[in-house]
């Protein structure tokens, strides 16, 4: 499989302000590993609230992680952070897709890793992992329908990712919080295709692994 890197680079290291245990931040180390992007990180110290700070909301009005800086720059959001890169320091049509068609069916999941994936097996794990307070039925309905439908989307693909024939940015987007969602009490047993495909982007050169926590007793 072909895994192209940008010809240009940043002149210094991004700086990606995270929380290791998070899956929207390890999204975007994930994509700056698989493209030789050089990174480093600083930890908000988050348990007592640094990123609430005046000082963090300069960074993120919303006062979250993923937080990139890249010289001048300064933007948050993973899925946000993700089109920086890809647009400044990667191949774009490689990762958003070749014509419009793709380009919208990649657009989708990013919307699903913002929509259906952060409300459900993100959130059962924020309960777990974090303990946060989640209203559990939604959170399991919203992580049910999602398994179910991607499972049924990559069973009926010809390729083992998610939009065309190779690994994009639909892929990077869904994949931490899907790998992870055991530790919320999500199982993937019984999802064959969903499993094959965390395989399939965890044998990718440059790929690296979110810090894993405590598996969570099944609740689906
Ligand atoms: N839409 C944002 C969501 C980011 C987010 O939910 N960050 C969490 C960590 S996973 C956070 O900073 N939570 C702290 C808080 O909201 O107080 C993204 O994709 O980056």
């Amino acid at each position: 499989m072909t895994n192209p890197t940008s010809k240009v680079m940043p002149k210094s290291p991004i700086t990606l302000i995270q929380n290791p245990k998070s899956g929207h931040c390890h999204k975007v180390s994930l994509f700056m590993s698989l493209n030789a992007i050089p990174y480093k990180t600083i930890e908000p110290d988050m348990t007592n609230g640094e990123h609430k700070s005046e000082r963090f909301s300069a960074l993120n009005i919303f006062k979250q992680v993923p937080v990139i800086t890249d010289g001048d720059i300064t933007l948050a959001d993973s899925n946000a952070i993700f089109i920086y890169l890809i647009h400044a320091y990667a191949d774009s049509d490689y990762w958003l897709g070749k014509d419009a068609k793709e380009k919208a069916l990649i657009q989708r999941w990013l919307s699903v890793s913002a929509g259906e994936l952060a409300k459900g097996p993100a959130a059962a794990r924020l309960e777990y992992v974090f303990g946060a307070t989640i209203h559990v039925p939604s959170v399991i309905a919203t992580s049910v329908t999602l398994l179910t439908n991607m499972e049924a989307h990559l069973s009926n693909s010809r390729s083992t990712f998610l939009v065309g024939d190779h690994v994009t940015a639909a892929d990077i987007a869904m994949y931490s919080y899907m790998a992870h969602a055991p530790e919320g009490g999500i199982s993937l047993d019984g999802y064959p295709h969903i499993t094959e495909w965390l395989k399939a982007i965890e044998s990718l050169n440059g790929f690296v692994p979110m810090p894993s926590s405590d598996i969570a007793p099944a609740r689906n």
